[in-house]
């Protein structure tokens, strides 16, 4: 592409008629009233992006102009612990943490991710689009985030390994697996005999790479997106935890915007989480196939023995008490007894 000069910049401008000079100048020159920044952990081909892409422009359309948001994806600006650490600050504007990662600052936030709680999307979306998601909404409007009402998924969580299948929870034992910085996942493999090690998503692939740990566990979409097929050989579609995103934004962020750009907004980050949604189910039903022709090995345990470990370890009691009665009694409302 020929560069642009100053000198042909200016012809041009000088062979186009005066009026429409005009009109162009303060087009180009006009900067958007609501500049913000949003960043993210998955590679630019995972659903979440390709929607949140969908969402800015809408935004940018429908404000004409007045809003405009930037993606940073796959930890540009920096792993999880450290975009959280920035839309508290003002640094970022929107992130989205999974409900794992979001926990660290807003413990109740883990509460969807119990082991074996949900046992299908029916239940996930019946919770998080009702009473135990506006649970948590609430608990993160504490600490001055606003967190959009509809949650994005991130899946139901699955266990690869370069050493061997897990078949049911004595294959645990002694597993060593990256988990993300979440003290609940941490609790969870230990209740279940593993070795588990939180690394932040930026991380796992070359920590899978050089051996550092044997085995990950996350939803199907990302083990194909994040290639993790690439340096693991064995994937047990073990479903442990349901994870979706927290779409969140920084408190003074948010409300300075007017009302009526706060509806643009809201309205087009929901819209295009409930098509990410769709997305990622109907990559449920693909991938599987995607995965195995890449060279894993799939099985499909049953949830019994984990579900026996855990409850045998005291996990499921210790984390009534540390989620309190309310949550507890919510999470129980969709998915039954559990401790
Ligand atoms: O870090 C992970 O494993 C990921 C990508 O699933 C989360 O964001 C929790």
């Amino acid at each position: 592409m020929p560069s642009i000069t100053r000198r042909s910049a200016l012809r041009t401008l000088s062979a186009l008629p005066a009026a429409s000079i005009v009109t162009a100048l303060p087009r180009i020159a006009r900067a958007a009233e609501f500049s913000y920044k949003y960043g993210n952990n998955l590679p630019l081909s995972h659903p979440l992006n390709i929607r949140a892409q969908e969402a800015a422009d809408r935004i940018a359309k429908e404000s004409n102009g007045r809003v405009e948001i930037k993606i940073f994806p796959n930890n540009q600006l920096g792993g999880d612990t450290d975009m959280l650490a920035q839309v508290r600050s003002g640094g970022i504007d929107f992130f989205t943490p999974s409900a794992l990662v979001i926990a660290t600052l807003v413990p109740v936030a883990a509460i969807n991710a119990v082991g074996f709680a949900f046992s299908d999307y029916n239940q996930v979306w019946g919770a998080m689009d009702g009473k135990l998601g506006a649970h948590v909404r609430d608990a993160i409007s504490k600490s001055r985030l606003y967190a959009f009402e509809k949650m994005w998924d991130n899946g139901f969580r699955q266990t690869t390994s370069s050493k061997a299948p897990v078949g049911s929870a004595k294959d645990m034992d002694g597993l060593k697996i990256r988990v993300p910085v979440s003290p609940l996942s941490i609790s969870m493999f230990k209740g279940l005999g593993a070795a588990p090690a939180s690394l932040q998503f930026s991380e796992v692939y070359s920590a899978l790479q050089t051996k550092i740990v044997d085995a990950q566990e996350n939803p199907l979409p990302i083990i194909q997106v994040a290639k993790l097929y690439e340096v693991q050989k064995f994937c047990s579609l073990t479903n442990h935890i349901w994870d979706g995103y927290w779409f969140i934004a920084n408190g003074r962020a948010w409300e300075a915007l007017p009302a009526d750009l706060k509806t643009i907004v809201a309205r087009a980050i929901n819209d295009a989480g409930m098509q990410q949604r769709e997305d990622i189910r109907k990559l449920n039903e693909s991938v599987v196939g995607d995965l195995q022709a890449k060279g894993l090995t799939i099985n499909r345990p049953t949830a019994d023995s984990f579900r026996a470990k855990l409850r045998d370890s005291g996990f499921y009691g210790e984390w009534k008490g540390r989620f309190g009665p309310e949550a507890w009694a919510l999470l129980e409302g969709t998915v039954g007894k559990l401790a």
